[in-house]
Parts: structure tokens; C-alpha cells; sequence
């Protein structure tokens, strides 16, 4: 029995540090219009959907860094974010939204939600766990920062997978989801924590910096061109291939295009099938959905077979994994 989904992705171009709140608003709303006269039932948003990527900046006033940040039971209240949800509910179509997101504590984290139209409410969230870049900024006055170590906490959520009911027939079972935000979907650990888990789709929000030789460490002189392909070389190939490895579907969603005339940001948001194949992307570096209609079904030949887990994985090799983070090199002969 086919267990067919409409989704999308909602790809964002640029967005400048001073962009009017309610005119991005606006943007991603006419998105979700669009996925709606397309019968779309799942819309993915990227990471830190209201703003420009913020972390990218050095504030030195708490009341400017904290115009960024949204109080998490405030999300689908405030008027600067709500009327996306209500919408979406109208619509009758699930959204998965980054924000950045302010606790009671006053702690910070890389955070996204799953809002169920079906439920009518948030029914999981996520939080970054792979925070990259670095706590103060680079002395070169020309680098591009990524200040993530700075504002944000190491999500505490773990990977936590879990069922989005309303969107197929209740006979043919609810869909398995998990959530990643960018920098994560590098990380196969991430990925394979959900497909134990029995994930049949991934859903990825991204903002990739494409030219920026101090975060990524680029060994060669690489023009913008050059890196900018690099940079989308690498993030189709950790999407793909971590589909492959763990039989699963995905869609990843580009926050894009030049912010402020000057940041440049890969586009390339894609939907990947279980087998590793590109379903869809985008074409632009502008706001545009990238569509397709899946079939869950299609995760079982990998599963069944040469990535079935419980016949093939062996635990007993893979200690390293969960005990150490850095390198330990072998001795010298
Ligand atoms: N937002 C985010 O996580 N971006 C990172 C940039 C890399 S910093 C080395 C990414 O992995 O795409």
C-alpha cells in the first residue's frame, strides 16, 4: 500500500539584517499560499525562519540581540509570528518554523518546531545540537562570523523522533518525522539517531554561508564562484548520502540569496529519496517551493535490505562512537 505525501520546501531568499518583521512575515506567508494552491501538506521553513541569520553579527546591547529571540510559549501568540501558524491551520497544512529561542532561564537555543494543523498545536520541537563557528568574533575586520558558540546553547532535546498524525489514511499509519538545523545534517550520527528510531522523513532548515575561508578552513585560494559550488557540493552530498545510509527521505530548506547586498548564502534546497536520489530542488536563489509527492513506502527496499539494522549493524564495534568526541591517533611504532 503506497503511503503517499505532498511536501515542500520554502525556500527564503535574502534577508537583510533591517528587513521590516512584517514584510518577511509576509513573504512566508505567500509561500504557504502557494503550497496551499498546491495541495501541499507538509511545508518546511529554514533555520531561524522571521530574520536574517543573526548569529552572523556581534551585538553589544542585549535589547538588540534579543529583537532576534522569541520566548518559546509566545510563538504561535506573538503577533510577529502567529499569523503564520493560524494560517497554516486554515490551510490545514503542517509547518515545520526555526526560531531562535529565548527560555524562562534566559538561555538561548537554535530551536524549530513541528505544528500539527491536524492537532492545532506544536507537537514537537527540536534544538540544534551542533552549534558551529565560535564565541568571539575573527580579529580580520573582513571575516564572516559565525557567532552560534555565542548565542546559543547545545540543544538538550536529543533526536527525539515521532509521529505527525492527519496526514495519511489512519489504516496506512502515521509518518515517522524527525527534525535537524543545518550544521547538524553534516553529522551522520544525527541522522542515524532518528533512523533508529524508525524516521521516515528528515526535515532540515539550513543557512549556509557560501564564501567564508576562516569557518571552513579552505586549504586553497577558491574564488566566491568556486566556493560558493563547493559549499553546495557539500550540502547535496551530506544530504544525500546520510538519505542513502539510513533509508529515509528529506527535505532541506535554504535560507538564501545576498542579506545586506554582501552575505552570500547557498540556495540548493532539496527533497532526496531513500535511495539517495534528487525528488526535486530549487532552481533559484529567491523565495520559491520546491515540490513533490513522495511515497513513504519507498524507505522499506533499504531497510529490508542492506541497511535492515537489527540483521547488520554490530554494536559491539562502534564503543568509539559513543564514549569519545576528538581524535585519539594510534601510537608510534
Ligand atoms: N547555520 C549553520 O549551521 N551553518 C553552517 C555553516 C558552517 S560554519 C563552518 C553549516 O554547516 O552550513
Amino acid at each position: 500500500m503506497p503511503r503517499i505525501l505532498k511536501v515542500a520546501a520554502a525556500q527564503v531568499g535574502a534577508v537583510d539584517r533591517d528587513a521590516d518583521r512584517a514584510e518577511t512575515l509576509a513573504r512566508l506567508i505567500a509561500l504557504l499560499d502557494q503550497a496551499a494552491s498546491e495541495k501541499v501538506q507538509l511545508l518546511l521553513y529554514p533555520e531561524v525562519t522571521f530574520t536574517t541569520f543573526f548569529p552572523r553579527h556581534l551585538f553589544t546591547s542585549s535589547s538588540d540581540l534579543n529583537a532576534y529571540f522569541e520566548h518559546n510559549d509566545d510563538l504561535t501568540t506573538s503577533p510577529s509570528t502567529a499569523p503564520l501558524f493560524s494560517k497554516a491551520q486554515n490551510y490545514g497544512i503542517d509547518i515545520v518554523v526555526g526560531f531562535a529561542e529565548r527560555t524562562d532561564e534566559g538561555k538561548g537555543y537554535n530551536t524549530c518546531v513541528y505544528y500539527s494543523a491536524a492537532v492545532g498545536k506544536v507537537i514537537n520541537k527540536y534544538r540544534k545540537v551542533h552549534l558551529p563557528g565560535t564565541v568571539e568574533p575573527f580579529e580580520d575586520p573582513e571575516a564572516v562570523n559565525q557567532l552560534e558558540k555565542r548565542y546559543f546553547t547545545p540543544g538538550d532535546l536529543g533526536f527525539p523522533a515521532f509521529r505527525a498524525p492527519g496526514l495519511l489514511p489512519t489504516s496506512s499509519g502515521d509518518p515517522v518525522l524527525g527534525m535537524l538545523i543545518c550544521n547538524d545534517r553534516r553529522w551522520p550520527e544525527a541522522w542515524r539517531s532518528y533512523a533508529l528510531q524508525g524516521a521516515e522523513l528528515l526535515l532540515i532548515g539550513y543557512n549556509t554561508v557560501a564564501h567564508s575561508p576562516h569557518l571552513w578552513g579552505t586549504t586553497k585560494p577558491m574564488t566566491e564562484e568556486e566556493a560558493e559550488k563547493e559549499a553546495l557540493f557539500h550540502s547535496r552530498l551530506v544530504q544525500q548520502s546520510n538519505s542513502y545510509m539510513n533509508s529515509v527521505f528529506s527535505i532541506s530548506s535554504a535560507r538564501c540569496g545576498l542579506d545586506d547586498g554582501k552575505y552570500n548564502l547557498i540556495g540548493g534546497s532539496a527533497i532526496i529519496n531513500p535511495e539517495g536520489h534528487v525528488v526535486a530542488e530549487a532552481k533559484t536563489k529567491d523565495d520559491e517551493l520546491v515540490v513533490a509527492e513522495i511515497d513513504l513506502e519507498e524507505c522499506r527496499q533499504g531497510r529490508e535490505k542492506t541497511f535492515d539494522f537489527g540483521r547488520h549493524r554490530r554494536i559491539e564495534a562502534y564503543g568509539r562512537i559513543g564514549a569519545q568526541t576528538g581524535v585519539v591517533e594510534p601510537e608510534l611504532l
